[in-house]
């Protein structure tokens, strides 16, 4: 039975141990929350650490672990101390962690903290291997585990992997900084699925994909040699219901049931005329721009001093990574901000900063969920921020305003919310303004439209959008994957060939017969390639046609002492064996006078691009360009064609990475017909690469053999993966003459 494997790098469960004794508890974070109905029954398990050091590990307790583990589904990927300090405080939160959220400066490349990184990942996949099945969904999430799914992939190709980003992902121009950027990108691409919180943090992923690894990208799908992967954004809700149940019943306690907490805030709210409170709730952590809102919360004390003796500010700040330095600092800073600010401005019956560091109990984060009427949130960079979800979940009345930063991903889905730049201390000043003197009314419109939102995307229903999609992916991959030309439908095809006794081939050469190089005139044929087109020929039963875009003077260099059919620009020369070059089509160049100067200006401004002269076509190619510039550039030359070509017999053809301006209807499926009109043959073959073939594909008789390389949109019947595959094709062609 196929089942569902979830990876994170901690479980969703604490555990205690207590006499030898082992209790784990659930953990009732986002992430656990939100797997609920993907890990649930005994159709899933959920991969990680368990928490527990391989020091701890002894004897008597392992087994006990692993059972209470097992009871939740869960199995455990051992680490020992150097372990999870050179993946986990090495080079997760001390080099992808800062970078990630463009904090450059912190971010350390330490060769061994990557190694260690690359071990564990190791650990990792072994334990996945040893309970995945080809059957199976594996879901892997986040920074820690970047290289776990090409490793899952090279053992189980078959395996529908997914992966989400929990963090966000950088510009190129940051990510390249990275001296291990290839190898975290070809991790990530072991999978089927890569999910992200913003389309913002996918662009900046495809982008680096495209200028790091070279791959091409059609959409937000990323075409590898033989396979596609996807690329989406799946933006991250809360458990609403949890959230707003709780605050409905946080609002009928009865005064006996108040916590410490709710009692000191009430005290404070019944003491102080026109008191108000502003929270501010995250992980100590340096990315949200704590500091920042310290400092910004006393310029607005300073700028607007009516405020002062009645908005206070709740800070709760959660201890985390606090074996990191940074952090260590961090911690040191916000102590004497918060000190210095309070000694500025406190009254005898009133602080401004009421400051907690330690993390609280669920109950006490619904007292000040419910209690505060302003929520400042002001991170540098978050990859979403849950905290400012959970907010207006719990307002149960709909009021109460949320300032948000716009680096904050969840700023793209809440934009009712106030969004401010968490650098500005004037707009940040402004804006707490604004919020708290808000109108009731206008809080309650804002907060109805937000919480409609985040009650329809929930997490659940973020999960299962998640899994769907993969889902709908590996099922489109399996129909593809019934055109890929296997082994059995190659043997028919070789029995038919063996069995014809007339046969001609169509072979494309650039990207079929040849791989493609940075400069076109480096694809040359190898003496490989002569050999086997050579014992290809040497059959009298098969004829050879090499069609090709290319002009006919490097063809002719290349294969003119060849005994083939030779045709070249998609179609407007042939040379036929032992014949001279002959005129296919009646075309004229007259044109290029008004069309070449155009190309030009598009070269002098596009560096790396060139335009190849050929007979009767011009060709602008850009594969060499920045592929974003390439694009761009391409998209922009084919409208000014488009314009200039109007009234006349022309066309442009967009092919790999180059954009060809020729005469119309002159195309390499007019002339691979009209090479059978003159003989029956009994095997008609055609091979291609680009989409120029597919007129060749689309002309040729319906019982011709199509084949397409490379997994694109064709009309062939078949596809072979690449050049290499091409190769082994003809030589099992080859094989089956014998003189
Ligand atoms: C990462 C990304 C992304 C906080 N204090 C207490 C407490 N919390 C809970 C909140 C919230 C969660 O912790 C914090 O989530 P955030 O999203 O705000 O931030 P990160 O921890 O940095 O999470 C982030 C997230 O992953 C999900 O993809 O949004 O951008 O950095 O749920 O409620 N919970 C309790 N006591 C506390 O003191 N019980």
């Amino acid at each position: 039975m196929s089942k569902t494997i979830i990876i994170s790098n901690r479980l969703p469960l604490q555990l205690q141990i207590d006499n030898n004794n082992i209790k784990a508890t659930p953990s009732v974070g986002g992430l656990a929350t939100g797997m609920k109905s993907v890990h649930s029954g005994s159709d899933s398990i959920w991969i990680g650490w368990s928490g527990l050091l391989d020091e701890e590990m002894t004897p008597e307790i392992e087994p006990k672990v692993n059972e209470a583990l097992k009871q939740h589904g869960c199995v455990s990927v051992s680490l020992n101390t150097a372990d999870i300090d050179g993946y986990y405080y090495g080079f997760s939160n001390n080099t992808i962690w800062p970078l990630f959220h463009y904090f450059t400066e912190y971010a350390k490349f330490e060769k061994s903290d990557w190694e260690m990184y690359k071990q564990v990942n190791e650990k990792f996949a072994e334990v996945v291997l040893e309970h995945a099945q080809d059957c199976d969904t594996i879901w892997v999430h986040d920074y820690q585990l970047l290289l776990l799914p090409e490793l899952i992939r090279k053992k189980r190709p078959n395996v529908a992997i997914g992966f989400f980003l929990h963090i966000p992902f950088p510009s190129y121009e940051v990510f390249r900084t990275l001296p291990w950027r290839t190898e975290l990108l070809n991790g990530l691409l072991g999978a089927d699925l890569i999910g992200f919180h913003t389309y913002d943090y996918e662009r900046h992923f495809l982008s680096s994909v495209q200028r790091v690894l070279g791959h091409e990208l059609n959409f937000n799908k990323v075409s590898l040699e033989n396979r596609i992967v996807h690329v989406n954004s799946f933006p991250m809700g809360i458990d609403y219901e949890k959230f707003h149940a709780a605050a409905q019943k946080h609002d009928s306690r009865k005064k006996g049931e108040k916590t410490d907490i709710q009692i000191e805030i009430d005290k404070h709210l019944i003491e102080t005329n026109n008191a108000k409170l502003i929270l501010s709730i995250d992980r100590l952590d340096y990315t949200k721009g704590i500091a920042n809102r310290l400092r910004a919360f006393e310029y607005f004390l300073e700028k607007y001093p009516q405020f002062r003796g009645k908005v206070r500010l709740v800070m709760l700040a959660v201890p985390s990574r606090a074996n990191v330095p940074q952090y260590q600092l961090l911690k040191n800073e916000i102590d004497q901000l918060v000190g210095a600010i309070n000694g500025k401005f406190s009254e005898i019956n009133w602080t401004p900063i009421w400051y907690f560091y330690r993390s609280m109990p669920f109950e006490n984060l619904i007292d000040l969920y419910t209690s505060c009427d302003v929520a400042l949130l002001t991170p540098i960079r978050d990859g979403m921020n849950l905290v400012a979800k959970e907010y207006i979940a719990s307002r149960t009345d709909q009021k109460g305003v949320l300032i948000l930063s716009e680096m904050a991903g969840a700023a793209k889905e809440m934009s009712e919310a106030l969004i401010i730049n968490p650098n500005n201390f004037e707009e940040i000043a402004d804006t707490l303004k604004i919020a708290i003197e808000m109108p009731q009314k206008e809080q309650i419109k804002r907060n109805k439209a937000l919480q409609k939102r985040l009650r329809r995307y929930h997490v659940e229903k973020w999960a299962n959008d998640f899994v769907d999609n993969l889902h709908d992916i590996v099922a489109e991959k399996s129909t593809i994957t019934l055109k890929k030309l296997n082994t059995e439908l190659q043997k028919n095809l070789i029995q038919k060939y063996q069995e014809a006794t007339n046969r001609i081939l169509f072979l494309d050469y650039d990207g079929t017969l040849a791989p493609f190089e940075k400069l076109p005139e480096n694809a040359k044929p190898t003496v490989a390639l002569f050999e086997l087109l050579e014992n290809i020929n040497r059959d009298p039963k098969t004829k050879i046609i090499l069609i090709t875009g290319r002009d006919k003077k490097t063809f002719n260099e290349w294969f003119g002492h060849t005994p083939y059919t030779l045709i070249t620009e998609h179609g407007a020369w042939l040379r036929a064996p032992e014949h001279e070059w002959e005129l296919l089509e009646f075309v004229d160049n007259k044109w290029f006078v008004d069309i070449a100067p155009v190309l030009e200006s598009f070269t002098d401004r596009t560096p790396g691009s060139l335009i190849e002269e050929k007979n009767y076509s011009l060709a602008w190619h850009f594969r060499n360009v920045d592929p974003e510039l390439g694009k761009i550039r391409a998209r922009e030359l084919t409208a000014t064609i488009q314009h200039l070509i109007a009234n006349h017999n022309l066309e442009i053809l967009e092919g790999d990475k180059v954009i060809e301006i020729k005469v119309s209807g002159v195309n390499k499926g007019r002339s691979a017909a009209k090479m059978l009109l003159n003989q029956e043959y009994d095997f008609i073959f055609a091979m291609g690469d680009d989409w120029t073939d597919e007129f060749m594909f689309k002309e040729l008789p319906a019982e011709t053999h199509t084949i397409k390389v490379g997994l694109k949109k064709t009309v062939a019947n078949y596809y072979v993966e690449d050049v290499h595959e091409t190769h082994q094709l003809l030589h099992d062609f080859e094989k089956t003459y014998k003189d």
